[in-house]
């Protein structure tokens, strides 16, 4: 991304700072009393989808410097680069064209001078061809039964995207067919699956980007195991597929690379569902439904790089996120989706934000001097309001929060959509109003408490509110609309590492402890090297050495 003056000597992050005395002493309440037009003026419509950020610690001043820091970054350059296929993965010099694989028009797009496009949509006619015939009962298993089990071993980012999209659109699940998802190396991942399926009926699809990573192989392993003391060798052929980048891997493994569904080291692992990472999903809902979340996230993608940054969703987002883990401190963030298809989604983002922005070292390689991506955590409502919610009103820390909301349930029983909306809505709002002591005292005495109970509980009952959040509504949960939301997203965690100077796209963070588990590996059996360990490392090992006799 090229050398950058510091963000810190910015001339708008430092009108920031400035601005943000003003503003902190603001509370939204008054804020939404003073102009009736807030929510109007702070939401943004795109399709059937509405994002509304007037219950955000802002005001008009606050939104036009953001934007202003936005332009004196580069932003639009920047976003031009990466649709542009240049190679703004700097550590390891890599394109980063998740976007060209839902690059619906089929405009070129060229990587050292060659276009991308026909190989992605090969794989993409591949992935339909296949899918197709699994679903349909063509590809048969190799005693001639249909696939009904379809189960993706990956891990990371070839795991929590399928297994994310496949829960969210699970209402589009063929009626015969059933998603699994190994991840962990726990035996138990494996052992769990393997005792629900029939070998007969089952199809294992490993998931790995470099097919080596130590879980993945060693969970296809077992299974591969498992299928062939139950069904031969010769079943492999007719029950394994590999979605990788590295063929000679996937022959050496033992599958046929006729089986195998190609991505490329342009796709990052945790922006690759919408690649042959994908196949568990599409073979699930089906190509055309898969195809229709490519349509919404293309929609999504040709937004984010046309629309001025005023009316621009992932780039309000971003900014937002910076205003708030910048300058009010506040690092941690919460995602919180009201549709119970939606529950792996705040893990998905966890990996997707945590992975790309938890950096340290700017792209020239310095320290930054500024704090990045926050600590994300979510969960679905109503239940979390149940659990961690006490926190989120009342803690210490302020965690601003984005709220998922569908209008429209696929389950439509009863009242229930009608509750939970209800209860959606509530939260923003008493996020934003918070109840003052006197609200507070008011309350008791209206029910009836005694006047020294009021003054003792008035102070516990009462909420400081003006904690910000992010309010989006769909239509429905469809295979357009979760398209739309995830590239909104991942174009979010874009801007943010724009802002903050930082490759998004690599993940260097998540080595050392590979490197260290290897070298372990072999000391819970064999000799121990007690000069390699401190004492702790040394004693956990005795530990586990002694209970394991
Ligand atoms: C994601 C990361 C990481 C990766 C896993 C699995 O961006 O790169 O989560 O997806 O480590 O890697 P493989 O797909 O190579 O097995």
């Amino acid at each position: 991304m090229g050398s950058r003056k510091n963000l810190c000597k910015m001339k708008y992050w430092k009108k920031l700072h400035s601005h943000f005395k003003a503003v902190d002493k603001l509370k939204m309440r008054d804020l939404f009393d003073k102009d009736k037009n807030r929510a109007e003026e702070f939401t943004i419509q795109f399709e059937n989808m509405t994002f509304d950020y007037s219950k955000n610690r802002i005001t008009d001043k606050t939104m036009r410097l953001l934007f202003d820091l936005a332009g004196e970054c580069n932003l639009s350059e920047k976003i031009e680069a990466m649709f542009k296929g240049e190679k703004i993965n700097i550590t390891e010099n890599r394109s980063v064209l998740h976007i060209a694989l839902r690059n619906r028009k089929n405009k070129p797009i060229y990587v050292d001078g060659k276009d991308v496009m026909p190989e992605i949509n090969a794989v993409l006619a591949k992935m339909k061809k296949f899918s197709d015939s699994v679903r349909f009962g063509e590809f048969k298993g190799h005693t001639g039964k249909k696939l009904k089990n379809i189960v993706n071993i990956g891990i990371g980012g070839s795991d929590l995207g399928p297994m994310m999209a496949s829960h969210a659109l699970q209402r589009y699940w063929a009626k015969d067919i059933k998603c699994y998802f190994i991840s962990n190396i726990d035996g138990t991942a494996c052992a769990q699956v393997l005792n629900e399926v029939n070998p007969e009926e089952t199809l294992f699809i490993v998931a790995s980007k470099t097919f080596t990573t130590i879980e993945t192989l060693t969970n296809a392993r077992t299974c591969r195991k498992w299928l062939v003391d139950e069904l031969g060798e010769h079943a492999v052929s007719k029950h394994f597929v590999a979605l990788s980048t590295n063929k000679e891997e996937v022959a050496k493994f033992g599958i046929d690379t006729e089986n195998m569904f190609e991505f490329w080291d342009f796709v990052g692992g945790r922006y690759s569902l919408w690649s042959a990472i994908g196949l568990s999903l599409a073979i699930a809902v089906g190509m055309e439904n898969f195809e229709k979340m490519l349509d919404g996230a293309y929609a999504m993608d040709k937004h984010f790089r046309s629309a001025a940054f005023e009316k621009n969703i992932p780039v309000v987002m971003a900014l937002l996120g910076v205003w708030y883990n910048n300058f009010f401190n506040y690092k941690r963030y919460g995602v919180i989706a009201y549709d119970q298809y939606l529950k792996y989604l705040p893990a998905y983002l966890q990996q997707l934000d945590m992975e790309s922005n938890g950096k340290s070292v700017d792209v020239n390689g310095e320290d930054v001097k500024y704090s990045t991506g926050p600590a994300i955590f979510g969960g679905a409502g109503t239940d979390v309001q149940h659990s961690f919610f006490q926190l989120i009103h009342q803690g210490t820390d302020v965690v601003p929060c984005d709220f998922i909301i569908p209008a429209i349930s696929h389950n439509e029983i009863g009242e229930h959509h009608e509750i939970l909306v209800s209860n959606a809505i509530a939260q923003v709002e008493a996020l934003m109003r918070g109840k003052t002591e006197k609200e507070a005292a008011d309350e008791l005495v209206k029910a009836g408490k005694p006047k020294g109970t009021v003054e003792f509980l008035k102070k516990f009952k009462a909420f400081s509110g003006n904690r910000p959040s992010n309010t989006f509504v769909f239509k429905k949960i469809d295979p357009y609309a979760l398209g739309a939301l995830l590239a909104a997203y991942e174009h979010k965690v874009f801007v943010q590492g724009v802002i903050w100077n930082v490759d998004s796209f690599d993940q260097f963070g998540v080595e050392l402890g590979k490197q260290l588990a290897l070298r372990i590996l072999p000391e819970l059996k064999g000799d121990l090297h007690p000069a390699e360990h401190d004492s702790s490392t040394l004693s956990l090992l005795k530990i586990i050495r002694n209970y394991r006799k």
